[in-house]
């Protein structure tokens, strides 16, 4: 019941990459897709920060915290969500989440389950902090583009529900 074209809904997006050696590939993918999204569907739509961070938990967490300080809506990361000793992005959120959105997170994996079995293997978590909703996702840009599907549709209903 989101009404689109009538839409006064200011969203504004964060994305942040705990980066390792790789290139960020996935980070610009998910603005472009952000918007491109925007721009079909809502007048207020700003990607306002991109942000790489090594895969550290305490560096993770502050940044989370100063985006959550600067009252985005969302803060989306990508990457450090897996198996690997360094992947300690959902740790960082955990520390630094009041509310967790389990609902969310079983919507992001089961959509994903649906596309790669693999899915199975990312351990993204999403939870508030004051009116800040943060989500983690993969780090590939195949990942991002498919989680993006479903979260685009979610979202602006979500955000109604920070303010
Ligand atoms: N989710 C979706 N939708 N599509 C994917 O291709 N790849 C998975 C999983 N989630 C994938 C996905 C793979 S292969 C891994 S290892 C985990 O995300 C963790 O990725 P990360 O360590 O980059 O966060
Ligand atoms: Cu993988």
């Amino acid at each position: 019941e989101f009404d689109k074209k009538n839409s006064r809904e200011s969203i504004r997006m964060s994305d942040t990459r705990s980066a390792g050696t790789k290139k960020d590939e996935s980070g610009p993918a998910l603005c472009e897709a952000i918007k491109q999204w925007g721009i079909q569907s809502y007048q207020n739509v700003v990607v306002s920060n991109v942000s790489i961070v090594p895969d550290e938990q305490n560096q993770i967490a502050e940044k989370l915290v100063e985006l959550t300080d600067a009252e985005h809506d969302v803060i989306m990361t990508t990457g450090g969500t897996g198996f690997t000793t360094r992947d300690v992005t959902p740790e960082a959120t955990l520390e630094v989440i009041h509310k967790r959105c389990s609902g969310l997170e079983v919507a992001l994996h089961s959509y994903s389950l649906q596309k790669t079995p693999f899915a199975a293997l990312s351990r993204a978590i999403a939870g508030i902090r004051n009116h800040t909703l943060i989500v983690n996702l993969p780090g590939s840009v195949k990942a991002v583009k498919e989680c993006w599907e479903i979260l685009s549709v979610i979202l602006p209903h979500a955000v109604m529900q920070l303010q």
